[in-house]
């Protein structure tokens, strides 16, 4: 039975979501003297285990030592100073430490990272607040916002100053902005990936992105010894028809090439993700801020979503330690502006990533010339090959 008069709970920042963005902003949020409480739908268990990306950009991993949540991921990450561009069973390495002066990218699961901030919100005494129902956002247009919810069966009401809406693609904030306010900009890929984690240890050191005439692959990692591997399919491809055989034997396919074998392991999870670029503009209504994929998307051929979510709360954390030390709102009214002129770069690039790399239904003889001409290119010139490693490395933080 639900009480009928909600408990009242007052924060600073009420935020949706416990994925990356949400817990890294209320981490940074908590460093900086801010109060803020978490309202997440799922159980904390679910939330780390669930495979999820897997390369982190510079910026990202700096950021997370910096708040003092990099100790695992120093001695467990994997750094990485380039990846592999194979096409025509030859491959060709994109060197990031040269091209990009020392950068480079750490492989570190995602899942990894939600434990680890996790953990450092429960010692700091920080509000995650697991398995609610019902979640909703109210008066954001007000200087008192809302979040109502159940807990255990009660229900709360949360006034805030603000709401950071870090609820994912599928979240209540973004449809809760009223009608008209926000552009959507959208573009649906005709195709997916079918993703595998293998207990088989990588059979390269670097990540290898494979444009083979079957379609996509892709060799990732998560430890030294497993492997997580993806096969370009069709979009609502049932995970069902792929046997275990069948997998390794695509990926044998796509992924040759002289004098290299793919060393294959058991299964331990296979799953198919769809793949879209979206944006909406503007970021914010009133004191309700969008960050990361509640905002945007980005297909994963760019590694992205993951590293911009994480830029985004970065801004939105710094606006507010200026609001909170000023009473000024002149950065809180530059969030939107500031991450979407990144959030563009980032669907520039990964639309760019998805559409060199993968065979296209609808394309003809002259778009397949094309693609391979890039591949050519991007792979023989320094110029287009530092492009490519300043990107995927990461956009430094205007
Ligand atoms: P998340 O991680 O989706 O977290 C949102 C959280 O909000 C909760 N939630 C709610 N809570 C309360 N009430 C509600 N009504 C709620 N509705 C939802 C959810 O349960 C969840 O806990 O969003 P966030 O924080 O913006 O983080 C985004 C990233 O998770 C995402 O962009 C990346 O996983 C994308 N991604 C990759 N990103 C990278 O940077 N590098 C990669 O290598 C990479 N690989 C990938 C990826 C995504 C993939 N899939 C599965 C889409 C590989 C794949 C296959
Ligand atoms: C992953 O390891 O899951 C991964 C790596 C690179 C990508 C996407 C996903 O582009």
């Amino acid at each position: 039975m639900l009480n009928s008069l909600p408990i009242s709970l007052r924060t600073q920042v009420g935020i949706v979501g416990a994925g990356p963005a949400g817990l890294v902003l209320s981490h940074l949020l908590s460093l900086q003297g801010i109060e803020s409480v978490v309202v997440e739908n799922r159980s904390r268990q679910y939330a780390e285990q669930r495979v999820r990306a897997g390369v982190l950009e510079q910026g990202t991993v700096d950021l997370l030592i910096e708040m003092g949540v990099g100790e695992r991921m120093k001695a467990e990450g994997l750094v990485h100073h380039g990846i592999e561009l194979r096409f025509g069973g030859r491959g060709h390495r994109i060197d990031f430490q040269d091209l990009t002066g020392g950068k480079g990218i750490t492989i570190y699961a995602q899942h990894e990272v939600l434990k680890d901030l996790n953990n450092a919100r429960v010692a700091a005494g920080g509000q995650v607040l697991f398995e609610v129902d019902n979640v909703s956002v109210h008066d954001f247009d007000s200087s008192r916002p809302k979040i109502r919810y159940q807990k255990d069966g009660n229900a709360c009401e949360l006034t805030c100053d603000f709401i950071a809406g870090c609820d994912g693609f599928h979240g209540i904030c973004r449809p809760s902005i009223p009608t008209g306010v926000l552009t959507e900009y959208e573009r649906e890929y005709p195709f997916g990936w079918l993703g595998i984690l293998a207990e088989a240890p990588p059979s390269s050191e670097e990540l290898i992105y494979t444009y083979h005439d079957r379609g996509f692959a892709l060799l990732s990692m998560r430890t030294p010894r497993i492997s997580r591997l993806y096969l370009q399919c069709k979009p609502d491809e049932d995970v069902d028809l792929w046997s275990d055989e069948k997998i390794w034997q695509e990926l044998h396919t796509r992924l040759a090439s002289e004098g290299w074998t793919l060393t294959e392991g058991q299964i331990l999870q296979k799953g198919v993700t769809g793949m879209r670029s979206f944006v909406v503009e503007p970021m914010q209504y009133g004191r309700l801020f969008l960050a990361g994929d509640s905002a945007h998307i980005v297909p994963p051929t760019g590694a992205k979503g993951l590293n911009l979510a994480v830029a985004d709360v970065q801004i939105l954390a710094r606006a507010l330690k200026h609001f909170y030390s000023t009473g000024s709102c002149d950065l809180l009214d530059t969030y939107s502006a500031i991450c979407l002129r990144r959030v563009w770069k980032v669907q520039r690039f990964s639309w760019w990533m998805t559409s060199m790399l993968h065979r296209f239904p609808d394309e003809n003889p002259f778009d397949h010339r094309r693609q391979l001409a890039e591949l050519d290119y991007v792979t023989s010139s320094r110029a287009a090959a530092k492009t490519l490693a300043e990107n995927y490395v990461g956009l430094p933080l205007e």
